[in-house]
């Protein structure tokens, strides 16, 4: 343990702490290479990420209809020539996928996407995992499991064991579409009906504890609307209340509230199509006052929802705040969310999750974030630094490893 004598010095543990601290992703939607063809990878998947997809139609007139009715590597193509040749790749999606380039060791400048499918055509997706695990350096990833999705659902038929992806319970079409699913639960053989009476309350959180424990969940979780409230008479919130909190409390996991999501303000763009719109952090307060013995994750869509929900973790132990969501995981607001949070919370917060769809994904979001979190708290050691107080190197890789993983697995084990 050696005390930290200079801010050069400090500077310089942090960014090396950072680099190679091992990333624990909160919330993901990559599955085990055993999942087959749900797992997506490659370059063309890279491409046709729907982030990608929302990008090319500001410069195409191409109708919807065409564009989805074109392969896959077709849309890749025409997304390449679109965002990368016709014009300078700097958005931050656009740059992700030439971050993944250099970090497997292709090169960006030859404009060469032949030669990049070939590199990918000549891996199996085992070893490319391992790859990618050990070039993000990634500890363990969360999924995204849904029990309603027809090609997800067969492979929790049998136990999964690669320790690397754990689970998580997303209830999403439950919430939000009871009304369209009660039917198949109780294909399923839960008896539940369509105005969720106290029977099929009881049926549901059958239905939930099943999964969870099938799953070994790590939370349950879903993504919801600006409108989400509760209380509130709507199944929705009734849903909540009533069969989620009381499981999530009877097997000591948090229900992450992802909320913002206007889906599908575009149809026409399909899963690019989704916008966002500030929520209602009375609702969150409201559960986490009400329900002191359940945790909750959250994270807001909304830049105008950061600093409350940062002021909300202040008020309420039970609530850990992660990620920059989507639409805010580009450099300048992951930088002011995560001064902000650190200045607020100190180190009680989830700076970031990758939300990586395609496996390469991984390997760029963090090494984006890395850098921009590095930032901040090489600032915020060197105004420490100025009071007088000295840390040790120590300190810093056990505060950088609380940041990239610590802070979760610590509320996981809290009993409330
Ligand atoms: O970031 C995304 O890719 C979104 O489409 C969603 O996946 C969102 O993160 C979600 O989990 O619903
Ligand atoms: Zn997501």
């Amino acid at each position: 343990m050696a005390v930290l004598q200079s801010k050069e010095a400090i500077c310089k543990r942090v960014d090396e702490a950072v680099k190679n601290v091992w990333v624990t992703d909160v919330h993901t939607h990559l599955y085990p290479p055993s999942f087959g063809d749900i797992l997506l990878w490659n370059v063309d998947e890279l491409l046709t990420y729907h982030y990608l997809v929302a990008e090319t139609f500001r410069y195409i007139d191409m109708d919807y209809d065409a564009f989805w009715a074109l392969s896959k590597r077709e849309q890749a193509d025409l997304i390449f020539k679109t965002l990368f040749i016709d014009h300078s790749p700097i958005s931050e999606s656009c740059r992700g996928v030439l971050t993944v380039l250099q970090k497997l060791g292709l090169d960006p400048a030859s404009r060469d996407l032949a030669a990049w499918r070939e590199y990918f055509d000549q891996l199996t997706v085992e070893d490319y995992t391992d790859k990618v695990f050990e070039l993000g350096r990634i500890k363990r990833v969360v999924m995204t499991n849904d029990p309603f999705d027809d090609l997800e659902r067969p492979h929790w038929e049998k136990p999964q064991t690669d320790a690397r992806f754990l689970a998580a319970l997303r209830i999403d079409q439950l919430l939000l579409h009871y009304p369209e699913n009660w039917e198949k639960i109780k294909g399923w053989g839960y008896d539940v009906d369509a105005e969720l009476s106290i029977k099929a309350v009881i049926e549901v959180q059958r239905f939930l504890r099943d999964w969870a424990v099938r799953m070994q969940a790590q939370y349950m979780a879903a993504s919801l609307p600006p409108a989400f409230k509760v209380p509130d008479n709507t199944l929705c919130a009734r849903l909540v209340e009533q069969a989620v909190l009381p499981v999530c409390r009877e097997m000591n996991i948090p229900f992450a509230m992802m909320i913002g999501v206007k889906k599908l303000s575009n149809p026409d763009l399909q899963l690019a199509g989704d916008s966002e719109g500030k929520g209602d952090i009375d609702t969150v307060e409201y559960l986490c006052r009400t329900y002191p013995h359940n945790k909750f994750l959250c994270t807001m869509l909304a830049r105008e929802n950061q600093h409350e929900l940062a002021v909300a973790a202040r008020k309420f132990r039970n609530l850990l705040v992660f990620g920059c969501w989507w639409f805010l995981n580009n450099p300048s607001l992951i930088e002011e969310m995560t001064r902000m949070r650190i200045e607020l919370l100190g180190l009680s917060v989830v700076p970031q999750h990758s939300d990586a769809r395609v496996l390469d994904q991984l390997i760029y979001k963090w090494t984006h974030s890395r850098r921009i979190i590095a930032k901040v708290l090489r600032d915020k050691y060197c105004d420490l630094y100025d009071t007088g107080w000295r840390v040790t190197d120590e300190e810093i890789d056990r505060d950088v490893d609380k940041l990239f993983g610590g802070a979760f697995d610590d509320f996981l084990a809290l009993q409330l």
